[in-house]
């Protein structure tokens, strides 16, 4: 803003104004105003009222540092006369830029301590543009014609990172960091050179800077410690001058980069801030419950630390739209700020990414005019990264949404929180305003103790909230681990799904079907978003959240108000099992300021965009969405889900083990099934060829009761061989079926006696009795048919035998053998058994054997009737 540029003889009038009448000054074509010692504006001619465009009536009376010129509350101007007011010397020539629209002013300026007042005299030397992308910016403004709106992305193209220039109110160095030698400067280098030396061509920082600042700045470098946003900070005096200077260095991008700015002589000057001021403001913030607290106060601290006419503290949401928490600001500015929502593009991507690293910007005055950086041939070809640089000029379309926001002197300081951009402390002023270097730090340090606060705060609540579902989650996986149902655990044990992450509803999607609880959608419809799921994920995602799915899956879409928010963990790979919370769709209104879906204004000429014009309270009602899951909680969805796999994958190898055992028990029995079969038909074959022999003994022998009890034990063994192959037959092992093998039988011994003996069989079909009660009818019957063949028989012909095989209940049968003879006769019990007597002694101890009962009759003929 200043130059030491002597300005010409023309000022020397300031060596007479004491001698001069009120008239007399008043007639001066130089502007001539005249400070009392408070800077109150005492005298005013009609050349200095042109000079700022204000008339004198509305300039006397007023503080000219505050109200007339605030951008001259600068340590170059104000400080120079607070300085020379307690030396009670001041005669300085300077030239300062006065920002100001449409055009600011470079004026000479002669400040000189006269009799009763100051004397500040003022000659106009030319006026000024912004610099040429913000004219540009101005230009496209007053050029647009309604040109519409444009991609907000559009915003993020510009190098916010290498605008060429610096705010006036310093000086920047650029030098090589091996070497010091000067490769870039600002134009106005002349300020901190003492010998009116324009150029430091072919110059070192050696010739410039102090040696002692020199030495430090040469040990960080060594070291390592002047880079990625550390720097190095000094108040030093520069050569041949008493200004003491602000220094700041720091390295990027290959080159060391030196920024001085004059220091207010006092820290009672500017009203520099110092420990104290902080050490109030940070016990105050420890002892904020809330976060709404914590915001309101840091707010007001640094609005008074800073004397900001305004600060808010702005958050970021998770899609980078912002919202002012926090809005601490002096009575008479109605502009209200507080609670209302702010798009993302009016901190583009770009400038967010920059803030993460650098920690603050403070602009004195948005239409101060950017100092221009010149580049040396030793700087090579590559702009310079203002990156960490503390007086970067701020993007022009930035400056120009202030201006629409009716802001000046403003700051912003970077909320960080875990490495990332929470928010930003932001400071508006309607006029420039300046803030000492010192308050800056306090403002970043209080800002900072703000972030640290937040970090506890949220921190808590969030540990609190997590705790609660961590053991909530340790329940389910322990009900997991012990338990082969894993629908069941998840939806009807003591704790469920339910009680994680505020979900009214949830669902568990298996290969046994659809179970839900809480409030949720039709089975259909849950097959229906699993599917979709399916489809839309990339095969190697597992979790899904959403807090607009409704609007995303057509299927869920009739069913917005249970589903718009959704949280899905897959189980396994391939994904046939899946757990699903929903939230409700939650209707709330949002005050935008501005219409969010017109962000961004198109510009005209070179200018592509344009900040929006209006702030005008815009309210959006939201629907379609829920209240959006949190990362962790996504996280833990999918580490109940792993435990869930654990189970589903257990009950599968569960499954395939039994599975294996009983195929292999099934192998066993039908091995043993075949081998006893081998075995019916061996033991068969071996007793028929038994019976064969007996059969053929039976000829041998003459004795006529040797060859009657050979015939009789060959139809024994024969009746036992034709159990055996019905069981042979069988379907299965133990059942036989009675009748056939009755009826085998009886065509057995038919053969075998020989002669005209019949047989009527009336066997009921499929009757299936156990082996062993086979085995004794099947003897009992050949008794029975034997000895009706040899006793039933008429003398002439053979006898009629009628076998009859029933089923009574189930489980039991009746066997009745009837004759055609004689009848038994009355004493037959008790009379001396007919032949070996063996014939009965058997049929009882087959009787006994199985339980059964014997009934005779004679109908007219022997009948016996076994109840088995
Ligand atoms: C930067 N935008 C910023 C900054 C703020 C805002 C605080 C940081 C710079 C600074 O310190 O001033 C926005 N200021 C706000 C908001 C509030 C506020 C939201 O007080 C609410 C309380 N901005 C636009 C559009 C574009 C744009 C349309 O509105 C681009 C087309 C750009 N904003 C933009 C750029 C920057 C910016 C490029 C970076 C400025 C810089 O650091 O150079």
């Amino acid at each position: 803003m200043s130059s030491s540029v002597a300005s010409g003889a023309v000022l020397d009038i300031a060596l007479e104004l004491d001698a001069l009448s009120p008239g007399e000054r008043e007639g001066l074509d130089l502007g001539v105003i005249g400070l009392d010692a408070s800077g109150i504006v005492r005298e005013c001619n009609e050349a200095a009222s042109a000079l700022f465009g204000i008339a004198p009536a509305a300039i006397l009376g007023r503080d000219f540092f505050h109200a007339v010129a605030p951008g001259a509350y600068v340590p170059a101007f104000y400080g120079r006369f607070i300085s020379g007011l307690r030396r009670g010397v001041l005669d300085e020539r300077f030239e300062f830029v006065f920002g100001r629209l449409p055009q600011p002013l470079r004026a000479k300026v002669r400040l000189r301590l006269g009799r009763d007042l100051c004397w500040l005299v003022l000659q106009a030397a030319e006026t000024l543009g912004l610099g040429l992308s913000r004219d540009a910016v101005i230009e496209a403004v007053a050029q647009r014609a309604g040109a519409g709106f444009v991609d907000p992305a559009l915003c993020e193209r510009e190098p916010i990172h290498i605008p060429g220039s610096i705010q006036p109110n310093a000086v920047m160095l650029a030098a090589d960091p091996e070497t010091l030698a000067i490769q870039a400067h600002s134009t106005n280098i002349g300020e901190i050179l003492a010998d009116d030396a324009e150029t430091v061509a072919g110059r070192s920082l050696v010739d410039v800077l102090p040696a002692g600042f020199l030495a430090e700045i040469r040990a960080r470098l060594a070291e390592g410690t002047l880079a990625d946003g550390r720097s190095l900070r000094r108040t030093i005096a520069l050569r041949n001058l008493d200004d003491r200077h602000y220094a700041v260095a720091h390295s990027h991008d290959g080159r060391l980069i030196v920024e001085l700015e004059r220091a207010p002589e006092r820290p009672e000057d500017f009203g520099s801030a110092s420990q104290i001021d902080t050490e109030g403001a940070v016990s105050r913030l420890r002892g904020a419950a809330t976060l709404e607290e914590a915001a309101a106060i840091a707010a007001l601290e640094i609005r008074l630390l800073t004397g900001y006419e305004c600060v808010l503290v702005y958050r970021f949401d998770e899609d980078w739209n912002g919202e002012a928490i926090a809005e601490e600001k002096v009575a008479d500015w109605s502009r209200v700020l507080f609670g209302l929502r702010f798009p993302a593009s009016d901190i583009p991507a770009q400038a967010r990414a920059l803030y993460t690293k650098a920690k603050s910007r403070f602009v004195i005055d948005r239409d101060s005019v950017p100092v221009p950086l010149v580049a040396l041939p030793e700087a090579g070809n590559s702009s310079i990264d203002l990156s960490f640089a503390q007086h970067r000029t701020l993007s022009p379309i930035h400056l120009e949404y202030q201006r629409n926001l009716g802001v000046n002197g403003s700051m912003s300081i970077s909320i960080l929180v875990e490495g990332r951009l929470w928010g930003l402390m932001i400071g508006h002023h309607r006029q420039p305003h300046y803030v000492a270097p010192e308050t800056r730090a306090a403002a970043t340090l209080i800002t900072d103790a703000f972030a640290m606060r937040v970090q506890e705060i949220e921190g808590q609540r969030l540990w609190a909230e997590r705790q609660v579902h961590l053991d909530i989650a340790g329940r389910l996986t322990r009900g997991l681990t012990s338990a082969d149902d894993f629908v069941g655990t998840l939806t009807a044990g003591s704790v469920t799904l339910l009680d994680l992450f505020g979900a009214t509803g949830a669902a568990v999607v298996s290969a046994e079907g659809v179970t839900t609880i809480g409030r949720a959608p039709d089975e259909a419809t849950v097959r229906a978003a699993t599917q979709w799921l399916r489809d839309m994920l990339p095969p190697d995602q597992t979790t899904f959240a959403s807090d607009i799915f409704a609007t995303l899956c057509p299927a869920a879409e009739p069913h917005h108000e249970i589903m718009s928010g959704l949280l899905a963990a897959f189980v396994d790979s391939g994904r046939r099992n899946v757990l699903l919370w929903f939230r409700p769709e939650t209707v709330s209104t949002v005050t935008w300021s501005g219409d969010p879906r017109k962000p961004v204004l198109g510009g005209s000429g070179s200018v592509a965009v344009l900040p929006r014009r209006s702030f005008e309270r815009w309210v959006e009602e939201r629907r379609g969405r829920a209240a959006p899951f949190a990362p962790w909680q996504v996280s833990l969805a999918g580490s109940i889900a792993e435990a869930v796999e654990g189970v589903v994958l257990r009950q599968r190898r569960k499954i395939n083990e039994l599975t294996g055992l009983l195929a292999e028990k099934q192998r066993l029995l039908d091995q043993k099934d075949l081998l006893t079969r081998e075995i019916d038909h061996r033991v068969k074959n071996s007793l028929q060829i038994v019976s064969a022999f007996l059969h053929m003994q039976r000829r041998q022998v003459k004795d006529p009761e040797a060859q009657q009890a050979f015939a009789e034990t060959s139809a024994r063994v024969m009746s036992v061989a034709r159990v055996h192959d019905s069981l042979y037959q069988a379907e299965t092992i133990n059942d036989v079926d009675l009748g056939q093998t009755i009826e085998s039988l009886c065509n057995d011994l038919v053969g075998m006696a020989g002669g005209s003996h019949v047989v009527d069989l009336n066997a009921e079909p499929g009757l299936m009795v156990p082996y062993r009660k086979a085995v004794a009818l099947s003897l009992i019957a050949t008794e029975l048919v034997t000895n009706a063949f040899k006793y039933g028989a008429k003398p002439v012909g053979g006898s009629r035998v009628a076998v009859h095989v029933s089923g009574i209940t189930a489980g039991s049968v009746r066997l009745r053998v009837c004759d055609d003879g004689e009848g038994l006769p009355p004493d037959w019990a008790q009379a001396r058994p007919r032949g070996s007597g063996l014939g009965m002694k058997l049929i009882r101890g087959m009787l006994d054997q199985i339980d059964a009962k014997l009934e005779v009759a004679n109908a007219p003929g022997a009948c016996f009737t076994i109840t088995a």
